[in-house]
């Protein structure tokens, strides 16, 4: 069985927080890796070295699974990603944007619509059931769809993303009131969230489970998803391919496409092939410059 090694909870300063069967170890990291620019993320699997004083050192960084930017975290089994309807309403955008990065870096999503109790999310909910992704509408005021989401993510390492103030942190706090983790006031004026949460941090759950709260995003890194490759991050777009009259059609606004005719006859969501579409241009601009 190849090592699993230490697993990485946090890193505040130089200072990572280290799980080692059952205690945490607060380590830096050896000079070697220091000066190799080589930084673990949480999620990142470890050798470390205990030295006398109880504080420890990190040696080596295992090779990742898979790894992102913001959210910093690696070695993610699912992609937990967390909307509103209100207070604040999440950009449909947002989600589409991280659903097809965690498709390119092969990764599980969870469609997390937070807030029922304020505005039912049902048609949102159909759009994402529609491409296939699992998803479950939740309120983590009144504890609606809570046990499906634990049930969930039992026996895996995931991490929750979303934009400020959806509810990431009030989530976590239901399936596991222990964390007792800082959660914000929503501001009056727009409804949005105020960034509550500053580190991304590996919590332990029920079931096994490792689960990163991270802060909300408000805007994006420049994480690159190539033109060519984007289409591929759509699974509803499978069932097309090839069918389009040119080969190597990228399904925008061209004669003949068997995309754009299926989101004629709404078998595709209209929201998501907006959030492609709009990916595409942002992705040619780039090549541009
Ligand atoms: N009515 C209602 N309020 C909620 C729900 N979930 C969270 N809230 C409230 O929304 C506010 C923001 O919640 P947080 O859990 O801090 O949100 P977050 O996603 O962790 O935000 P950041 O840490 O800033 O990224 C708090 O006032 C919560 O009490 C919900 O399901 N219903
Ligand atoms: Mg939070
Ligand atoms: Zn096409």
């Amino acid at each position: 069985m190849a090592e699993r090694g230490r697993l990485i909870l946090k890193g505040v300063g130089g200072f990572y927080t280290v799980w080692d069967d059952g205690t945490s170890v607060v380590c830096k990291l050896r000079g070697r890796l220091r000066l190799a620019h080589l930084r673990p993320l949480p999620g990142d699997r470890v050798r470390i070295r205990v030295l006398s004083d109880g504080s420890g050192l990190i040696d080596e960084i295992l090779p990742r699974q898979n790894a992102f930017v913001r959210p910093p975290v690696a070695n993610i089994e699912t992609l937990v990603i967390v909307a509103a309807r209100a207070e604040p309403e999440t950009d449909p955008f947002l989600i589409d944007r991280m659903t097809a990065l965690a498709e390119s870096k092969g990764i599980g999503v969870l469609i997390a619509l937070n807030k029922t109790d304020l505005k039912p999310a049902d048609k949102l909910a159909d759009v994402y059931r529609a491409v296939g992704y699992p998803t479950i509408l939740l309120s983590a005021e009144t504890g609606a769809g809570v046990d499906e989401l634990a049930q969930f993510i039992a026996g895996k390492v995931v991490a929750f993303t979303g934009n400020s103030g959806v509810g990431k942190s009030s989530l976590l706090n239901r399936l596991r009131p222990e964390l007792a983790l800082q959660v914000g006031e929503v501001s009056r004026r727009g409804g949005r969230g105020r960034h509550t949460t500053r580190h991304t941090e590996l919590l332990p759950m029920q079931g096994g489970a490792w689960a990163a709260d991270t802060p909300g995003f408000s805007t994006f890194d420049d994480e690159s998803l190539e033109q060519a490759q984007l289409r591929d991050l759509f699974p509803e777009f499978r069932p097309f391919e090839g069918a389009c009259r040119f080969t190597g059609c990228h399904h925008i606004g061209v004669a003949g496409c068997a995309v754009l005719e299926a989101l004629a006859r709404g078998v595709i969501q209209p929201s998501r092939h907006a959030s492609y579409a709009r990916l595409y241009r942002a992705a040619s601009e780039r090549k541009r410059f």
